[in-house]
C-alpha cells in the first residue's frame, strides 16, 4: 500500500515518464529533415505523393523534397539542404534549445546545430553536444532563478522599508502640522509683544529724536544767522564810502578779486563778485554776491584746496619764502610757483590778514565739525565715524532692553515657524516622490553611490543628481539632476539639466536598473559626447513572476 507521500511521487515519476513518452514520439514525428515539429503537418508524407510548395504556386512529386534542387520559388520544397536561397534549416537540438538557420549553412563544415543536425553530409566531425549544453543552461537557469528569487525577497524588503519611511514621514507631518499650528500662535504672542515694547520704546526715543530735531533746527537757525552776520560785516568792511552800496570801485580796491593775478583788479573781476551789478545794496549783497564771495574767501584762506596743492604747501613748509606780500595781502606759496586760476572758480590764494584770523577760527571750528562725522584715514580716504552715542536716562535704557529682548524673542519663535515649515516642504517631496510600485526603490533616496574608471569617479545619488569628478584633479561636475522615470517598468531613470557642454547639451545620464543583490553601479558610459549611460544594479529591480520568469521557453522541449 502506498502512502500518502509515496502516493505522490508515484504520481510524479508517472507524469514525468508520460512526459518523456511524448517527448519522445514529438521527436520522432516523421517529417522531412530541417523541418520543425510545429511545422511537420505542413509536410504530409500522404498527400497522394505529392508536395505543393508553401507559397501554393507549384505542386511537385514528394521526392522532389530535400533532393538538393530548388523547385518551389519560397523554398519550401528544400528545408533540409542548401538548395534555395532564401531557405530555413531548423535544428531540433533535442536537450537544448532549438535553433533555425539559414539554409546555406547545412553542411558547410561548420558545426551550427548542437545536435550535428547540419552537418549529415559535410567532412565536419560534429558530435551532439545538445544534453551537456541543456544542462549547463538548465544549471544557469537555475542560478539566475535562485538569484530573482533571493533579488525578489531584498526587493521585498526593500519595498518594506521604503512604505515605512513613507508612514514614518505621513506620521512626522502630522506632528509638524500640529507643532506649527503652536508655534504660529507663539509667535503672534511675541509678535504683539514686541509691539508693545516698541511702542514703549518709540515713545521714549522720540523725546530724544525730538530733542536732536529741535538741537539740529537751532543749530541751522545760527549758522544761517552768522552767515548773514558774517556778510554784513564784510559788507561794511568793503563799503568804503559807507553809502550802504558796495560798487564796482570799492571791490577793485581789494586785490583778493584779482581772479587771474595780474596784479589789478579790473571791473569785470570786480562785477563778478557784484553778479553782473555795478553797485548792490545789503539784501542783494546777501542773496546774490555773498554765496560767491565767501566760498572765494574761504578757499583764499586756504580752508579749500586744489589737490595738487598738497605738495606745494608741503614743500613752503621747508623752503624760505622768497616773496613779500604785499601790504594789505599775504601771498600764498601757490602764487610763488606761479599757480594760474582761470574761469568762474575762486580759486585765488591771496587773503588779508584781518580775513586770515577771521577764517582760521572758521576753519578749526568746521574741523570740530568735520571730526564729528569723517576722519581721513592715512591714504587720503574719508573714513565714516560714529556719532557720538546718546546717552540715555535709566528709564529709557530699561525700554530700549525689553524691546531688544521682544524682538530677540519674535525673531526666535519666527525662526522655528520657519524651520518647520522647511521641514514640512521636505517630507511633502519626499511623499511625492514616485519610489516604483511598491515603494521599493525608496530606501535609496538619500544614498549615493559611487563608481571608478580611468579618469573619472562617477556618482549617482537616486532622485537627487548624478556627478563626475576627474580622479587627477578638477571639479566635480554636475551631469544631471533627477527628472523623472523613463519609463512605466521602472528600469531606467533620466537625469537632466546638468553642466552644459561646450558648443553642446547640457550633460544628461539615462540609468538603467538591472535585478543584483546589493545596489551599485555597474558600469558607466558616454556614447554621446555629454549623454551618459549607467548601469546599476539593485534588488529593488528584481521583479520575479513565478511564471513568467522563463526568458526562453523550448518550443519543442
Ligand atoms: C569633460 C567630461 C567629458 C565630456 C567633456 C566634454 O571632459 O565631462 O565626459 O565629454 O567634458 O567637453
Amino acid at each position: 500500500m502506498w502512502t500518502r507521500r509515496g502516493k505522490e511521487s508515484g504520481w510524479i515519476s508517472l507524469v514525468l515518464w508520460l512526459c518523456s513518452l511524448v517527448i519522445v514520439v514529438l521527436t520522432e514525428l516523421p517529417r522531412p529533415r530541417g523541418v520543425s515539429i510545429s511545422r511537420a503537418s505542413l509536410y504530409p508524407a500522404n498527400a497522394g505523393g505529392k508536395f505543393v510548395c508553401l507559397d501554393g504556386k507549384k505542386t511537385i512529386q514528394w521526392e522532389q523534397v530535400n533532393d538538393d534542387y530548388c523547385d518551389c520559388e519560397d523554398g519550401s520544397d528544400e528545408p533540409g539542404t542548401a538548395a534555395c536561397p532564401d531557405g530555413v534549416f531548423h535544428c531540433t537540438n533535442a536537450g537544448y534549445k532549438p535553433l533555425n538557420l539559414p539554409s546555406s549553412r547545412v553542411n558547410d563544415g561548420i558545426c551550427d546545430c548542437c545536435d550535428a543536425s547540419d552537418e549529415y553530409a559535410s567532412k565536419a566531425t560534429c558530435v551532439n553536444v545538445c544534453s551537456e549544453l541543456g544542462k549547463e543552461d538548465r544549471l544557469r537557469e537555475k542560478q539566475r532563478a535562485e538569484m530573482a528569487k533571493m533579488g525578489h525577497q531584498l526587493r521585498t524588503e526593500m519595498s518594506q522599508r521604503g512604505k515605512a519611511m513613507k508612514e514614518e514621514q505621513r506620521l512626522r507631518l502630522t506632528e509638524l502640522e500640529k507643532a506649527k499650528v503652536e508655534a504660529e500662535a507663539l509667535r503672534n504672542e511675541k509678535s504683539t509683544i514686541r509691539d508693545e515694547a516698541e511702542a514703549l520704546e518709540n515713545a521714549a526715543l522720540k523725546v530724544y529724536r525730538d530733542r536732536e530735531e529741535d538741537a539740529r533746527k537751532a543749530k541751522l537757525d545760527t549758522e544761517a544767522m552768522n552767515n548773514r552776520e558774517e556778510a554784513e560785516n564784510t559788507f561794511r568792511k568793503y563799503d568804503s564810502n559807507q553809502n550802504q552800496l558796495l560798487e564796482v570801485v570799492e571791490l577793485q580796491t581789494r586785490i583778493v578779486f584779482d581772479k587771474n593775478r595780474d596784479g589789478e583788479v579790473t571791473v569785470d573781476e570786480a562785477r563778478f563778485f557784484l553778479d553782473e551789478h555795478d553797485q548792490v545794496d545789503f539784501e542783494t549783497f546777501v542773496t546774490l554776491c555773498w554765496p560767491k564771495i565767501k566760498p572765494f574767501l574761504m578757499l583764499d584762506s586756504g580752508l579749500f584746496k586744489p589737490p595738487s596743492d598738497l605738495d606745494e604747501l608741503e614743500k613752503e613748509e621747508h623752503e624760505p619764502e622768497q616773496y613779500e606780500p604785499a601790504e594789505e595781502t599775504k601771498l600764498l606759496g601757490e602764487q610763488e610757483q606761479g599757480y594760474s586760476l582761470e574761469g568762474s572758480e575762486p580759486n585765488l590764494h591771496y587773503q588779508t590778514e584781518e580775513e586770515n584770523g577771521e577764517l582760521e577760527q572758521e576753519e578749526e571750528e568746521d574741523e570740530e565739525e568735520l571730526d564729528d562725522q569723517e576722519q581721513e584715514v592715512g591714504n587720503g580716504q574719508v573714513e565714516k565715524v560714529e556719532e557720538p552715542k546718546v546717552e540715555y536716562d535709566p528709564e529709557t535704557q530699561e525700554l530700549i532692553r525689553k524691546a531688544n529682548d521682544a524682538r530677540n524673542q519674535y525673531s526666535e519663535a519666527d525662526r522655528h515657524v520657519r524651520e518647520i515649515e522647511a521641514e514640512m516642504k521636505n517630507i511633502e517631496e519626499l511623499l511625492n516622490k514616485d519610489y516604483g510600485n511598491d515603494e521599493e526603490f525608496a530606501p535609496l533616496n538619500g544614498e549615493c553611490l559611487s563608481y571608478e574608471d580611468r579618469e573619472y569617479v562617477y556618482k549617482l545619488c537616486p532622485f537627487d543628481k548624478a556627478t563626475q569628478q576627474p580622479k587627477h584633479g578638477g571639479a566635480e561636475t554636475r551631469l544631471g539632476t533627477w527628472e523623472k522615470w523613463d519609463n512605466s517598468e521602472y528600469t531606467a531613470m533620466k537625469y537632466a539639466n546638468g553642466a552644459t557642454c561646450w558648443n553642446g547639451p547640457a550633460r544628461s545620464v539615462l540609468v538603467h536598473l538591472e535585478c543584483g543583490l546589493d545596489s551599485r553601479i555597474t558600469s558607466v558610459a558616454e556614447p554621446n559626447r555629454c549623454e551618459y549611460e549607467y548601469r546599476v544594479q539593485t534588488p529593488a529591480a528584481c521583479l520575479f513572476k513565478e511564471n513568467g520568469n522563463k526568458d526562453h521557453q523550448h518550443d519543442e522541449l
